[in-house]
């Protein structure tokens, strides 16, 4: 029977480039220093867009001085090992940043969105965007000038690409979440539906997450030795 594996990741594949994670067992990270309903919801940017676009102007900025690093280079591995003999690789990234890409994986489903593109609140368009973001910013298809956002998932906005990952959680018959807390939801019950639909389930992260007990197996260690090991693993089998 065909492999076809399921990995979700979450901020801690990017730890070691350099990112921040958002929340830790030891009351670090962005959503410590920062109140996610001030940054991140639409509310927030409805009430100040300015404080919005700025932190998330920083962000990209983060993520341009950025490389990905050894567990980003072993997943895109991992996706030509299993193309080359018939398995099928779905990488769902909660992450806004480009290192999975930018480490050679083709696809990529950023069900959080994507923080170099930004989308035009008028029409819809979704473009491009590595610059600063400013409310002066004219959208390139409709004209309308102050509606660009972030293309990025805020709290209380629905996931991005839910029919495909429905369908490729149908299929998983291996699910692995690396580098994520188990904290946000819906991408913390994904672990429960693969499971229920018979996928074996493994965690790789720096500590048990949240939602650990779902998983029958548990790696701990920094994703830049604990996800390279598991896909040389794999791929041997
Ligand atoms: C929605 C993008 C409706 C922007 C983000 C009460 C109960 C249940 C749910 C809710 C509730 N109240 C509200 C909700 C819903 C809410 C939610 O889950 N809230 C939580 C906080 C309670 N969810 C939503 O609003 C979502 N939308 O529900 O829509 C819906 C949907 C589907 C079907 C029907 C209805 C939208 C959520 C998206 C929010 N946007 N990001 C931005 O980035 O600015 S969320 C934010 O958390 C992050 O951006 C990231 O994407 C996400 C997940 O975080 P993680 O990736 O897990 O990162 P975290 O820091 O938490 O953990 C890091 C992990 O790495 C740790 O485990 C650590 O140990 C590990 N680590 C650290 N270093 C390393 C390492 N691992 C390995 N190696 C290392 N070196």
């Amino acid at each position: 029977m065909p492999k076809n594996i399921f990995v979700l990741t979450g901020a801690g594949i990017s730890a070691e480039s350099g990112l921040g994670t958002f929340r830790d067992k030891h009351g670090d990270g962005i959503w410590a220093r920062f109140d996610p309903m001030r940054l991140a919801t639409p509310e927030a940017f409805a009430h100040d867009p300015e404080t919005v676009l700025a932190f998330y102007d920083a962000r990209r900025q983060n993520v341009g001085n950025a490389r990905p690093n050894a567990a980003h280079f072993a997943l895109a591995r991992l996706e030509r090992g299993l193309s080359a003999r018939g398995d099928a690789l779905t990488l769902v990234t909660q992450n806004i940043d480009d290192l999975h890409e930018r480490a050679g994986s083709r696809e990529v489903i950023h069900m959080h969105g994507e923080l170099n593109k930004a989308r035009c609140q008028m029409c819809g368009a979704v473009r491009r965007w590595t610059e600063d973001l400013g409310l002066s910013h004219a959208c390139a298809d409709c004209a309308f000038v102050g509606g660009l956002r972030p293309h990025v998932v805020w709290f209380g906005e629905m996931p991005l690409h839910m029919d495909d990952i429905d369908r490729a959680l149908r299929r998983a018959n291996l699910f692995v979440a690396i580098g994520t807390s188990g904290a946000v939801y819906p991408a913390a019950g994904f672990v429960a539906e693969a499971r229920a639909l018979g996928a074996s389930t493994c965690e790789i992260n720096l500590e048990a997450a949240d939602n650990a007990s779902s998983f029958d197996e548990a790696r701990y260690g920094p994703a830049s030795e604990t996800v390279p090991a598991w896909v040389e693993e794999l791929l041997a089998t």
